[in-house]
């Protein structure tokens, strides 16, 4: 994590129900690996935090996941993933990540969230 990731945004929406695999680096695919991360969505930037504390810490050069979001996709899928609930999102730089709760109701709400704050830093 570097010190020019971190939030400068005000934050949409947070929360530790979201699980989270990486199964594309840049177009390279990654081993899928299911985690429970405690999210955080700002207007622009999805940030993937080991829990809440570490939110806090914010330290740079500690585990976090940051997906840009200005000119992404997202999109639900049900073949990447036997799991219900399940959307993908695809950055610019080709980066894939799916997410997933067992919860319909938390899935679409960061469905819509996301796909809000997509809408509104692909625009800018
Ligand atoms: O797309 P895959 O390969 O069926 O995804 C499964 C694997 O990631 C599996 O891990 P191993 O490759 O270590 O067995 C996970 O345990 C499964 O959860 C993945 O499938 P689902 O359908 O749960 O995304």
């Amino acid at each position: 994590l570097q010190e020019s990731d971190l939030p400068q945004k005000p934050v949409e929406l947070k929360g530790e129900n979201m699980n989270m695999a990486k199964i594309s680096d840049s177009g390279k695919k990654q081993r899928k690996n299911w985690t429970l991360f405690w999210t955080v969505l700002t207007s622009d930037q999805l940030l993937f935090y080991k829990d809440k504390q570490q939110e806090s810490a914010q330290k740079a050069g500690s585990k976090t996941d940051v997906v840009q979001l200005g000119g992404a996709l997202i999109e639900w899928t049900t073949e990447k993933s036997s799991r219900k609930n399940v959307f993908q999102i695809t950055t610019h730089t080709g980066s894939e990540y799916l997410l997933q709760a067992d919860s319909q109701p938390t899935a679409n709400k960061w469905y819509d969230a996301i796909r809000t704050a997509i809408a509104s830093s692909t625009k800018a």
